[in-house]
């Protein structure tokens, strides 16, 4: 059995494999190519996990897993922290062919609920450490609901529970890999969304592992890569742009951190000689704050370049990197769903300055359309419009949802608004989408405005970015309500349903009606402008 997902064009396909592109390896390949050498992967607080640690536990887990009864085909559900563990389950599940989807450690219950609805897991990869699983309140329900979930192993098991450092270290003897076939899903990655569930989107092992080796060859990772990865393990960006993967290919090594907070950061760069790592904006103010008050730059001496991405970094604040870190920036614009834009090392101060890359892939097709899809000339603001070798072609169950964001030629909408130069170099310059980008962390609208209109006492809701000057935006929740309510009412109300903490509105502003748009519809345009105005009076 293989998990559906709506494939690429036959004739692209072709394309793609002509030009080398899809190799039609798995991504297990990547955790086998050095097998054999016994240099550290990856360092997290625990332990130091080498090469050929990696490839043996995930051998020893795949073993365990299918003397369970995994097989391809099958799903998981995995919510684990900033751990070596986060890898060796990886390819422990690709091994068999099962497709994971990676919970970002501080979701909670209504998003890993949203996930098992959609992928109906047959095992659960958890840490018993999460809040959410102290005790067995969630956990009983999720199994009521999903009588497949058959099994679930834990990372830090409560007593006699079944834990997954005992499963991983357990020899075995001649286990043989049956990943699912290169050009089939090798697993979700999630959206940031934009609508009331949150969307799954399947990447195969092609699609994935040419989005790493292209990602690999324009930032340079080599063996010599020593890589910080300071932001939540499961995402996109961490995993692949060049990400953990990327460094596993080329042979370098990782080291997790718990969170980018400059003290957290900072020892460890020291420590491990640290070359390059990510970050999101917001944590590029901390460290330069940091950098300011402490005077420990020094400490990030051996920093080469400090990629910045997930959210647009200000002209300015960019400018700040080279001159007070003294290591170089990259710009990464990247999606979830496929395309990643990356400056090059070798453009000028200008480009890296001030705008956010180019795609990874000659034959990424990227243009700029009206809004009646008509392309637009070159530097002219319009939504961004793409297809490509690693651009997925569709969310995963989701019919109405892919008819309204892909043309009939298979380019995705992402829903932001950019402008290309003659280089080909993109600017981002706002968005359409109804998603909150707070510092990175991705807030669709709808699912918020759901969740409030839940609380018997709220008529409407709609949740809107408001300007931030450390997270750049952060979001704000317009509730009309039958009586009067207090904000730490909502906020609980919304705890109560077990959200993202990230997802809780920053402010609440308690009015008679919404504006509405000649079609009926909440005018969000209008709404950000009274808070843009409401914050000049306060000035
Ligand atoms: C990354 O992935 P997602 O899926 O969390 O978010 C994608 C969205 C983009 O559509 C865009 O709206 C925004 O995040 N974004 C940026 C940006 N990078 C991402 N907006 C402005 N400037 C940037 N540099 O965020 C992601 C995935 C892979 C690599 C890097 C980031």
């Amino acid at each position: 059995m293989s998990i559906s997902f709506t494939p690429w064009p036959a004739e692209l396909a072709t394309r793609y494999r002509e030009k080398g592109y899809w190799r039609d390896l798995p991504l297990t390949d990547i955790s086998e190519r050095h097998r054999e050498s016994n240099r550290p992967a990856i360092i997290d607080q625990e332990q130091t996990l080498s090469y050929s640690q990696l490839a043996q536990y995930s051998d020893q887990l795949a073993a365990q897993l299918q003397a369970r009864g995994a097989q391809a085909g099958d799903t998981a559900l995995i919510q684990l922290g900033n751990c070596c563990e986060f890898y060796i389950v990886f390819f422990a599940l690709l091994k068999l062919g099962v497709a994971p989807v990676n919970a970002l450690f501080s979701h909670q219950q209504s998003e890993l609920t949203a996930y098992a609805a959609q992928i109906k897991p047959r095992f659960l990869i958890a840490d018993r450490q999460h809040p959410i699983f102290s005790d067995n309140r969630f956990y009983d329900e999720l199994i009521a609901r999903h009588p497949e979930l058959q099994h679930t192993i834990w990372h830090h098991p409560h007593e006699n529970e079944c834990g997954l450092q005992s499963l991983y270290t357990q020899a075995c003897e001649g286990f043989t890999p049956t990943p699912s076939a290169a050009d089939h899903v090798a697993f979700f990655q999630l959206s940031g969304g934009s609508t009331g569930t949150p969307k799954l989107i399947p990447r195969t092992h092609n699609d994935y592992y040419y989005s790493i080796i292209g990602s690999v060859d324009i930032c340079e990772f080599t063996e010599n890569t020593r890589y910080l990865c300071a932001l939540p393990i499961a995402h996109n960006y961490p995993m692949s742009s060049p990400g953990i993967l990327g460094v596993l290919y080329a042979g370098g090594v990782s080291v997790l951190a718990p969170d980018p907070s400059p003290t957290t950061c900072f020892g460890l760069i020291e420590h491990h000689r640290i070359t390059v790592t990510a970050l999101v904006p917001p944590a590029v103010s901390l460290w330069l704050q940091a950098i300011q008050e402490w005077n420990f730059v020094q400490q990030l001496s051996s920093l080469r370049l400090l990629q910045v991405g997930g959210a647009k970094l200000s002209e300015s604040l960019a400018a700040r990197i080279p001159d007070e870190i003294g290591c170089q920036l990259q710009q990464v614009f990247g999606m979830a769903e496929g395309l990643v834009n990356y400056t090059r090392l070798d453009d000028d101060r200008q480009t890296i300055l001030t705008t956010q890359g180019c795609p990874i892939s000659p034959d990424d097709e990227v243009w700029v359309a009206d809004e009646e899809g008509n392309p637009l000339p070159p530097n002219t603001t319009g939504r961004l419009m793409t297809r490509g070798p690693y651009t997925f072609r569709g969310y995963y169950n989701s019919p109405e949802h892919n008819a309204a964001c892909f043309d009939q030629d298979g380019f995705y909408c992402s829903g932001d608004l950019i402008a290309i130069n003659e280089q080909g170099y993109i600017t981002v310059e706002g968005r359409e989408k109804d998603q909150i980008n707070r510092g990175g962390e991705k807030i669709a609208a709808e699912e918020i405005e759901n969740l409030l209109q839940r609380h018997p006492d709220i008529i409407h809701a709609a949740l809107v970015s408001m300007n931030d000057e450390l997270l750049g935006e952060k979001s704000c929740a317009f509730v009309v309500a039958k009586q009067t309510i207090k904000a730490v009412q909502l906020r609980r109300h919304l705890r109560e349903q077990g959200i993202a903490e990230f997802k809780l509105p920053d402010r609440f502003i308690f009015t008679e009606v919404l504006p509405l748009t000649p079609v009926g519809k909440v005018d969000k345009k209008l709404l950000r402008q009274q808070l843009v105005e409401d914050n000049k009076q306060n000035a």
